[in-house]
């Protein structure tokens, strides 16, 4: 390179002055959590990293004072980009999207707020743009490069590799930190404010490019088979819980094999299986979790919409500001007050954004609880302290209202202190596995005693009450230990598909006429399910759900894979399974020799893949817009 000794670029100084800067500002003003020195590690790399690929391309410009110039406006640009993130952060402990950036109502929200919001000492944040401006002026000779071809070539290839380098690093902390996208704070803690940025535009430009290309005619093939599929006839239940609340539980992880069954010879659920014996309750032991790699916010999308999420992507993130049709919309109409209670970070999942897009009045996250070390494990509050604090909440809510609880205790890797333990883990191979029991009975006592709370307060007459596990706890990383503890030779794809089952239970207190459902059914047909036994009207609604009171079901439950269940058959990994025996059909010619069909699922399998493509160009085009449900409804 043909760089004299004395001088030290520009580029270089500002590289290292603005990555210092954005250090500072990522680790004491941004309120990110770091679990492990490896994240710490990525947090301090990933400012030079992006400070060095944008300050780098300096050396492309031959004129001395088109270099400087292109220094200083970066700074500045920078350093404005940081800022603005920085008072946003303040006000929403969230990152900026492109989308908010264009939603100009957004900004005046944070408008009337904003000089709360800008510190005094924020002006040291400009002192390293006033260093590089002055620098880029008055030492413009001494500070500019003039590279070969070589040297340029250089200084981007190691560009390219620092951020390789810091992309590897973050993907092997984070396993699909980019194809799933749960939270903007784990992107800008891998990546770097800057990164996701760009990030956040490629994504939402390719959301908004199918969107821009949505075809409306669809809709009329879509409503035309929703009109097919939905139940026509009403059920016994119709009606039965008009005007009541509605107090929707989610629980993390929570499978259905715990149900009625034993661990070491104690009962792993005894109040959830107290509720299966209950005369008000309706237990749902065939029901199936249908989510994708969106998890718990996909069991959310699955319940209130009767959509499918997409099959790579958290759909909550990608599709957080379209147009729905959702349960709490649905419940507003009829005057319901809407709320979620979470205990978690706001932006996880995009619930934050998404949460309003579906209608819901308010959403009680981490900052509404008083979280200390004693009360907290793992991912955060446990479930007891979760339960007991909502309450004062829950009491101060006008009703008829509609509240999501979503739990966080059971997750994995089910950690639990020592004086919550009141029963041992299972003995395998498996941690995980073992630790899973312990955590479940946890919860099993935190529903209880929310329950009774729910009893003390008298909310509990006026509510239905609706629990349901969000999806598998117990991944199939597992399954040697699974089959030890089920007693089964191998799992094999069949049964790996049952384990797919969570528990749903609907309780209607004074109901009396409760009972065990053993039809199958999935999570996409909560939202008619409730919205009837409200007494609310779904005629017009666009869902892919059933009824579950209702004889008049499509019969299947469809999987993200393709995979599906219906009552007499299963698919899975391409294999028809008899559902009663668990045995493939005849494997040479697919022939159900008992029935006498010939490849019985190969008809179903059509309808599903049917079904998942119309709900993916709903989600796409964001075809909903086109829709006034409100004439509807
Ligand atoms: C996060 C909690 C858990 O807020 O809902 O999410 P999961 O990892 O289960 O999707
Ligand atoms: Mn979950």
């Amino acid at each position: 390179m043909n760089v004299k000794r004395r001088k030290i670029p520009l580029f270089i100084i500002a590289t290292l002055l603005f990555a210092i800067k954005t250090y500072i500002i990522y680790r004491f003003m941004f309120n990110l959590e770091l679990e492990n020195t490896m994240q710490e590690f990525i947090l301090l790399i990933n400012p030079f990293v992006s400070a060095f690929l944008i300050f780098a391309m300096s050396v492309w410009f031959k004129s001395q004072s088109r270099q400087m110039n292109f220094l200083r406006h970066t700074a500045l640009l920078g350093t404005l980009i940081l800022y603005s993130n920085l008072v946003f952060y303040r006000a929403n402990t969230d990152f900026i999207t492109i989308s908010q950036m264009l939603q100009v109502s957004n900004m005046g929200d944070l408008g009337s707020s904003i000089l709360t919001l800008i510190k005094l000492y924020d002006v040291l944040l400009f002192v390293d743009v006033a260093t590089i401006w002055y620098l880029s002026k008055k030492k413009q000779d001494k500070m500019a490069v003039n590279y070969h071809k070589s040297g340029k070539a250089f200084a981007l290839a190691m560009s390219l590799l620092l951020l390789a380098g810091n992309f590897f690093i973050a993907e092997m902390e984070r396993p699909q930190l980019f194809t799933r996208t749960f939270d903007r704070e784990y992107l800008v803690k891998n990546i770097g404010v800057f990164n996701y940025h760009i990030y956040d535009a490629i994504m939402q430009s390719k959301v908004k490019t199918q969107r821009v290309f949505a075809d409306e005619s669809k809709l009329s093939d879509i409503s035309e088979y929703i009109n097919e599929i939905q139940s026509k006839d009403q059920s016994d239940f119709y009606g039965v819980a008009e005007g009541k609340n509605l107090i929707f539980i989610s629980v993390e992880s929570l499978q259905n094999f715990v149900i009625n069954n034993e661990v070491n010879g104690e009962e792993i659920t005894p109040f959830l299986n107290s509720l299966v014996e209950n005369e008000d309750t309706f237990y749902f032991e065939n029901f199936y979790s249908q989510v994708a790699q969106g998890r718990t916010s996909d069991s959310e999308f699955l319940v209130e919409n009767s959509l499918y999420p997409l099959s790579s992507g958290a759909v909550f993130f990608t599709h957080g500001q379209n147009e729905y049709n959702a349960l709490p919309e649905q419940l507003k109409e009829k005057g319901y007050y809407n709320t979620v209670f979470h205990a978690n970070n706001r932006s996880f999942w995009n619930r934050d954004q998404m949460y309003k897009s579906l209608g819901y009045d308010y959403y009680y996250g981490e900052e509404a609880y008083e979280v200390t070390e004693n009360n907290s494990i793992g991912w955060g509050l446990k479930d007891k302290a979760f339960f007991e604090q909502s309450m004062k909440y829950l009491q101060s809510f006008e009703q008829p209202f509609y509240s999501k609880f979503i739990t966080l205790t059971n997750h994995f890797p089910f950690n639990l202190d020592e004086k919550d333990r009141t029963i041992e883990p299972y003995n395998s191979n498996s941690n995980t596995l073992n630790n899973y029991f312990p955590t479940v009975r946890y919860t099993d006592e935190a529903l209880e005693q929310f329950f009774n709370q729910l009893k003390d307060t008298g909310i509990y007459e006026d509510s239905i009450i609706v629990i349901m596990g969000d999806h598998f706890g117990i991944s199939e990383n597992h399954n040697k230990s699974m089959s030890q503890y089920l007693g089964k030779e191998k799992i094999t794809p069949y049964d790996q598909l049952q384990l797919l089952r969570v528990p749903l239970f609907i309780h209607i207190p004074g109901s009396g006429n409760g009972k065990v459902m053993s039809d199958v059914s999935g999570q996409i047909d909560v939202k008619p399910t409730l919205l009837h036994l409200l007494g609310i009207e779904t005629e017009n609604d666009i869902n892919f759900g059933n009824d579950l009171f209702s004889d008049d079901r499509k019969g299947f439950v469809a999987f993200r894979n393709g995979d599906f269940v219906t009552e007499s058959y299963v698919s899975a990994s391409s294999t028809c399974y008899n559902r009663q025996t668990g045995e493939p059909v005849d494997e040479n010619n697919n022939l159900d020799v008992e029935n006498k069909v010939k490849n019985p699922c190969a008809p179903i399998k059509k309808k599903v893949m049917n079904e998942l493509e119309y709900s993916d160009e709903i989600i796409y085009g964001d075809l909903f817009r086109f829709v006034d449900f409100s004439k509807s409804n």
